[in-house]
């Protein structure tokens, strides 16, 4: 018997994609570098499956069936490095090596390079859900080859969640294109955090309710358009009390926010393309302040507050209405950070020749994933009505959407700003949604200054071409050349 798949990187995440494969009736090779790991696998869940197991990398190659679909799911980095180069020599032309783990793109293209040399077929694939989804049904976004998805995507998709019978897992695109939109899904699930963190702290702060008190808002709120996992899990880890203390956990978990990485990843690439991911990047930098422990010392009790008298909700009216304005102020501030980076993914597709379905990727993050949410369905009705839809928020639907939480958003910001509350993902996503709406933006100031001090030229509203002002003679204007179309 030879084995349709094989999983090697037997730790939470790949231990339980196979179980997983197992669970769906496909015959599994297994294999982790160290031997207890197998074992473990095949002692607690060995009969939910049928499992092939190897001790030896050359005993797992050869107990699969041809061509050979390997998944290393091992720590992303060296390790992903380590096993490609032992695996390469055991595989023949036409076999398909799976990274399944959260690598950074550019080494993905570099590995899709180097064995697109050997004729092997070479996947990235991100997969999204943690621990619970690998086991039971991920969102996954493989890349590479489309000749490699005809038979891989059959088995993924197989694994993968399913809504409305839908599987959460589709062809992404060329070599680098599943590792980006994994690490896009992950920079916007550092914003939908940021934002759900700063609505849980104005209510708090603006109100007094306690924790417990919170967790039941957030349920409701569950009911509703923000219905999605985190919301679900906020009102969970809200309701949980410490044992020892007897306090609401958050109330005594340290507030130094860590990350691994792929909101970097996403924010670096963001600068590189150019494209304004305000909300992912607020999210990202509000965990290096959190963390900026030495800073935080040095201003705590000597930076003055200077906070403007705020009208807190005084009945309990006031504080349902006060409420109410922060769910409008989270749900227009998500809808910017989703636009902004399904913008992201749309530069990168040009930029690296993918071409992305962002409609799709909408589709199969609804489920298994850590941002599965009901609002993504209008994301991928909205780009089924328009493939090419240049801005998701100035979308039909997401018009109507902004426009009723508009006046709530203003009002949450502002207050939060005359009280010193910080609220640096609703606040600059307001912002952004303020410029890229406007009509006219203090960029042509910019641009004079940079012709003043660098000659960098300026365009102009009412003739094409290229200008410059003698800023040190006359100060005269001159045409300098450029497209005069
Ligand atoms: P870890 O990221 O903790 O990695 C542990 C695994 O890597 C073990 O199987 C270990 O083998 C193996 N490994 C290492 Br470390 N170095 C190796 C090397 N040089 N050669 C061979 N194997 C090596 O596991 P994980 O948390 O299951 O995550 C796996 C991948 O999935 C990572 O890339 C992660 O970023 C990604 N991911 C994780 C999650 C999550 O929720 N945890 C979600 C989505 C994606 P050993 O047993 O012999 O030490």
């Amino acid at each position: 018997q030879q084995a349709e798949i094989g999983v090697t990187g037997l730790a939470v995440m790949g231990r339980n994609l196979a179980r997983n494969f197992a669970r769906h009736g496909h015959v599994v090779a297994i294999h982790n570098r160290t031997f207890a790991k197998t074992q473990a696998l095949l002692d607690e869940a060995g009969d939910e499956g049928t499992f092939l197991a190897s001790e030896s990398l050359e005993d797992f190659v050869a107990s699969l069936a041809k061509p050979r679909k390997v998944i290393i799911m091992v720590k992303a980095g060296p390790g992903t490095d380590a096993v490609i180069d032992e695996l390469v020599p055991l595989l023949e032309e036409g076999d398909i090596v799976v990274d399944a783990g959260n690598a950074h793109f550019p080494d993905t293209i570099r590995r899709e390079n180097a064995l697109a040399e050997h004729g092997l077929h070479f996947v990235g694939s991100g997969v999204s859900g943690g621990e619970e989804g690998a086991l039971n049904g991920p969102s996954i976004m493989p890349g590479g080859s489309r000749t490699s998805y005809e038979s891989l995507g059959p088995l993924l998709e197989d694994i993968s969640a399913k809504v409305d019978g839908v599987p959460c897992c589709t062809y992404i695109g060329p070599d680098g294109a599943g590792h980006f939109v994994k690490m896009v899904h992950n920079g916007i699930e550092y914003a939908d955090m940021q934002l759900i963190a700063e609505a849980y702290d104005l209510i708090h702060r603006g109100t007094g309710k306690s924790p417990a008190e919170i967790a039941e808002i957030f349920t409701e709120w569950n009911k509703g358009e923000l219905e999605s996992f985190l919301i679900e899990i906020t009102a969970t880890v809200l309701a949980q009390t410490d044992a020892t203390t007897g306090q609401a956990l958050v109330d005594v978990v340290l507030d130094q926010a860590e990350q691994k990485g792929t909101g970097r990843w996403t924010v670096q690439n963001a600068l590189d393309l150019g494209v304004p991911i305000t909300g992912i990047a607020e999210a990202t930098f509000a965990r290096a302040l959190s963390g900026s422990v030495p800073q935080r010392e040095a201003a705590r009790g000597v930076l003055p507050a200077g906070t403007v008298e705020w009208h807190r909700p005084t009945s309990a009216d006031d504080a349902d209405a006060f409420v109410e304005d922060v769910r409008r102020a989270l749900y227009a501030s998500k809808v910017v950070a989703y636009s902004q980076g399904f913008d992201q993914i749309a530069a990168a597709s040009t930029e690296y020749g993918w071409d992305i379905d962002r409609g799709a990727m909408a589709r199969i993050w609804r489920g298994g994933c850590i941002i599965r949410a009901r609002f993504l369905n209008r994301i991928t009705e909205a780009y089924e009505r328009d493939q090419h839809l240049p801005l998701l928020i100035a979308d039909d639907f997401f018009v109507g959407v902004i426009d009723e939480c508009l006046e709530a958003w203003r009002r949450v910001v502002s207050g939060a700003a005359l009280n010193g509350i910080p609220t640096p993902a609703f606040s600059s996503s307001l912002a952004y949604y303020d410029g890229v709406r406007a009509d006219h933006l203090p960029a042509a100031l910019i641009q004079g200054l940079r012709d003043f001090f660098g000659a960098h030229t300026y365009r102009r509203v009412d003739r094409e071409g290229t200008f410059h002002v003698e800023w040190s003679g006359d100060r005269s204007e001159t045409a300098v050349g450029g497209d005069f179309k």
